[in-house]
């Protein structure tokens, strides 16, 4: 605690203002994590990283940066932190689920903003998170008109580097994300003062799909009918992968897959029978959210599949290795990331298509719909998506919500009176 304390001051950090973060997290780890029966016992490694989640990764990344790294911010998972990591460089999500942040963004950013991103102006501004002040520089990206405007703010206190995202998928659109890409070489190379090589884009590519497919094997585990694990632990591990080492990180998840696919064969569940089997969709919960995890699998319900980017999103489809140019692989790159189904493209019927699929893997009774509040595209797709999921059977609830405790009780109610009605 002292070294960490030691480490916020020369970070500049707002120490005081960061107190009051400090003391709330632990009861609500508690909460919503230790209150869990049976939990596998691989959770120790998760429950460690974030029992001091703003000490032990930011004093490897300020050690770091002590002998030369350059660490990179990102907000979004349409940016290939391959490039990042080919260069030498760190990339570390940012995304802030916290309402600790939203009253610094506001006042920037209008109130009527997704508390996704007033949380990360709020938490860069008010100087209350060790990675936003240890980041050399911000990647930003063009996918929603809020987050392109905050990066605007953003990029008067910290180098900038916004990515042109296409909101369409043709092929001229994955040619223009592959001149993205290159555009991000370029910049990255420049900080780290490292080239990008055939050999370390490769080697990094092999790496991060690594880390994908242990990923891929975890979310495996949940369809069986005895779950091994629940969604609020898989939902942590999911934010955690945003900014942990990505080897460590792959270790750890194939380690704890060991156990939960012995769990799967022995029958253990970490839920009682009849548990209902919820599929969440929509708007990613970053880091410390885990709200609607946590009303449904109190409520009666187990979440066994995220098609969010906290979820299946993040890590679905490899990058083809088979590139021997960089210009190969930049466009195995680009090809991958445009396969990406957020709601900020148009059309976007694969999104939908994934959530119908999705629901049938994973056999699960009913789909929950959320967005954060005021995120109009995925507010908006979410007409498609209801449709759609009543056309093909699958019982679906929409909820719009934030990162307040102001509507927990109501929505306990909808979940709960959801869940009820399930077969
Ligand atoms: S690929 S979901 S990480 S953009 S919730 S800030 S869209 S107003 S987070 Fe996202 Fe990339 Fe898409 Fe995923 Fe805007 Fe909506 Fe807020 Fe959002």
């Amino acid at each position: 605690m002292a070294d960490n304390l030691k480490m916020w001051k020369e970070l500049g950090m707002d120490v005081e203002h960061h107190d009051q973060l400090c003391s709330v997290l632990p009861a609500a780890v508690g909460d919503v994590f230790m209150s869990q029966k049976n939990r596998p016992e691989k959770m120790d490694y998760f429950d460690f990283v974030l029992a001091d989640v703003h000490g032990v990764r930011p004093a490897e990344l300020v050690e770091f940066r002590k002998n030369g790294g350059k660490v990179f911010g990102t907000f979004c998972t349409y940016v290939p932190d391959e490039v990042i990591l080919a260069a030498g460089g760190v990339a570390t999500g940012l995304c802030a689920g916290s309402d600790f942040w939203v009253p610094g963004g506001e006042k920037v950013l209008p109130a009527n903003v997704c508390p996704l991103i007033k949380a990360s102006v709020g938490a860069r501004l008010d100087r209350t998170c060790p990675f936003f002040r240890l980041v050399d520089r911000l990647i930003g990206e063009t996918t929603c008109d809020g987050k392109k405007k905050a990066y605007e703010i953003l990029a008067q206190d910290v180098p900038m580097t916004v990515m042109q995202i296409p909101s369409m998928r043709r092929p001229e659109d994955i040619k223009a994300w592959a001149e993205e890409i290159k555009k991000l070489i370029k910049v990255v190379e420049e900080d780290t003062g490292n080239k990008v090589t055939e050999e370390n884009l490769a080697e990094n590519i092999k790496k991060i799909n690594a880390k994908r497919k242990a990923l891929m094997r975890l979310y495996e585990t949940r369809k069986a009918q005895n779950l091994p694990i629940s969604g609020t632990d898989v939902l942590l591990i999911m934010q955690i992968a945003y900014y942990d080492d990505p080897v460590r990180f792959t270790q750890m998840v194939n380690t704890l897959c060991d156990e939960l696919e012995n769990r799967v064969k022995d029958g253990v569940s970490v839920f009682p029978e009849g548990t209902k089997r919820i599929l969440l969709s929509g708007t990613p919960q970053s880091i410390p959210n885990w709200k609607l995890h946590n009303i449904i699998e109190t409520s009666g319900g187990a979440v066994v599949c995220e098609e969010t980017c906290t979820g299946t999103r993040y890590f679905s489809n490899l990058v083809d290795e088979s590139g021997k140019t960089i210009d190969e692989m930049v466009d195995n790159l680009a090809n991958r990331y445009m396969d990406i189904h957020c709601a900020c493209f148009t059309p976007n019927e694969h999104r939908i298509e994934d959530v119908i699929r999705l629901a049938k893997e994973y056999n699960v009774d009913g789909v929950i719909d959320s967005h954060l509040k005021f995120c109009q595209t995925y507010d908006i797709e979410s007409y498609n998506l209801q449709k759609a999921l009543k056309e093909a059977g699958i019982p679906v609830l929409s909820v719009e919500t934030d990162y307040s405790e102001n509507d927990t009780q109501q929505l306990k109610t909808r979940i709960g009176a959801f869940i009820e009605i399930l077969g």
